[in-house]
């Protein structure tokens, strides 16, 4: 499974309150994406930094989303497609940055 983790910032004229709303709206979306297995966006809510390591200040950032695809194939068809396009353009509407990172498996 490949699966790459965004962090997302909202615009900075963008209420918290419409960056939920835009998001939900994204996510609804995402069911119509071909060959995008899963999509998940989840709101941050509380950063606490009473860690028991060393606590880690990167930030502040919105959300954090997660896309799984099943293999390169089915990503590169991802890529192709004209609705992936269009989601992509709503996401030009909401999201000010976008940090992606492509993680893999420890087993
Ligand atoms: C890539 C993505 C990360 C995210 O949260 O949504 C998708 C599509 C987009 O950036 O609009």
């Amino acid at each position: 499974m490949i699966r790459i983790v965004y962090l997302l910032v909202r615009p900075e004229s963008m209420t918290p309150e419409k960056f939920a709303e835009e998001c939900r709206v994204h996510y609804d979306m995402s069911h119509k994406v071909p060959a995008l297995y899963k999509y998940e966006v989840r709101l941050v809510d509380q950063e606490p930094s009473d860690t028991h390591v060393p606590y880690l200040e990167i930030g502040p950032f919105d959300a954090v989303a997660e896309c799984w695809f099943e293999n390169t194939e089915k990503y590169e068809e991802y890529l192709s497609s004209d609705i992936r396009k269009e989601w992509f353009e709503h996401g030009k509407t909401f999201i000010g940055q976008l940090k992606p990172i492509y993680t893999r498996e420890v087993h």
